[in-house]
């Protein structure tokens, strides 16, 4: 595939929220036609679409699926804003000829910190005790003792990637041991790998989940591994919503298989279940592993960028795993 470095305008498919950085990031060489939801897309003009040759997700709020990547006929790259890219269909891309790039790298401390964070915070119950103070109680009692801490815990981390290493080096500052669950062993680790995730869960009592989601880590947190985890079994999770059967953990929490959970991230986002909600052993959060003003603006900046590249001739950034964009 030639890159096209000549006068040539370049059809651009903006598609989700509105981003300043990406609707400002483009020359004129640039044409953008900009939709916001699925629903606007299905309005595209037939004409239009025939000549787009690339798209931007500026969220995961929208899927790059096959219907939708199907209707642009000359697409060479889709350039999707965040690490996980579990709402494009990379599989397809890659029968098409068509890149996938990703926003990685830019996010890992920020979510690292996250996890760290919710770990703590879970553990500690920092969202109760601030709670308590707001009602007014602590001026008549002392919030009681938590069951939790991090000074007894074994941390089983659940994918050991970029993301997992940064959370590992958090850990170990806090002098907390770390194991690990992936399909391979991490090179360049030292942490224990469990091929076997029940054998973890049974060896640890924190776990912290950071894979990406999709077919193959669709409810791995089940039932099972709960059990196999524990009455002091923690479970953190700022991977996907989709890698925990949701109410397989209510019922785990619920009975006290497992002790709490701190979550960023849910089966149906932004729906949460009531059930969730109205218990006191769970932290969370909507969805905010990556969302400070300067990590979002790096990982949208790199939405342009992918885009820049490709079209000024060169590979992509940070294509993904299928689309390696060899050859360019
Ligand atoms: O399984 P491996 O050897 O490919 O290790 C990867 C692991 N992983 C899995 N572990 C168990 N079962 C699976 N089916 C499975 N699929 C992947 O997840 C590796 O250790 C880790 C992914 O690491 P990275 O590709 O470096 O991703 P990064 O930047 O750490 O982000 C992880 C995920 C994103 O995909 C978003 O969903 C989320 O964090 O924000």
């Amino acid at each position: 595939m030639a890159a096209a470095i000549s006068s040539e305008k370049i059809d651009l498919v903006i598609y989700g929220p509105h981003k300043p950085i990406v609707d400002n990031g483009f020359s004129d060489q640039f044409v953008l036609h900009k939709f916001e939801t699925r629903g606007d897309l299905d309005r595209l003009n037939p004409a239009v679409a025939e000549k787009v040759r690339g798209i931007a997700v500026t969220y995961n709020s929208v899927r790059g699926d096959k219907a939708m990547l199907a209707q642009f006929p000359k697409l060479e790259i889709v350039s999707s804003f965040g690490v996980g890219y579990d709402h494009i269909d990379a599989a397809y891309a890659a029968e098409h000829n068509i890149v996938v790039a990703n926003t990685p790298d830019v996010l890992t401390e920020e979510v690292a910190d996250i996890a760290l964070g919710l770990l703590i915070a879970t553990l500690r119950e920092f969202v109760k005790a601030d709670r308590y103070l707001r009602s007014g109680l602590w001026t008549t009692q002392q919030f009681p003792l938590s069951v939790g801490s991090l000074r007894d815990r074994k941390v089983g981390m659940v994918g050991m990637g970029r993301i997992g290493q940064a959370i590992g080096r958090r850990l170990e500052a806090c002098r907390v041991p770390v194991v690990y669950h992936s399909r391979h062993p991490a090179e360049g680790v030292s942490y224990k790998h469990y091929p076997d995730l029940i054998e973890m869960a049974k060896a640890v009592d924190t776990l912290v989940l950071i894979v990406p989601g999709g077919a193959s880590t669709a409810n791995m947190i089940n039932a099972e591994v709960m059990k196999a985890l524990g009455p002091r079994g923690v479970i953190i999770n700022v991977a996907r919503g989709s890698v925990i059967d949701e109410q397989a953990l209510i019922a785990a929490l619920k009975s006290g298989t497992i002790l709490s959970a701190g979550l960023d991230v849910f089966a149906n986002e932004p729906t949460v279940p009531d059930e969730l909600k109205a218990m006191q052993n769970v932290v969370l959060l909507p969805h905010i592993g990556s969302a400070s003003v300067v990590t979002r603006n790096a990982m949208d900046q790199l939405v342009v960028d992918n885009l820049k590249t490709w079209f000024a001739g060169k590979p992509p950034l940070t294509p993904v795993a299928e689309t390696p964009a060899k050859g360019r």
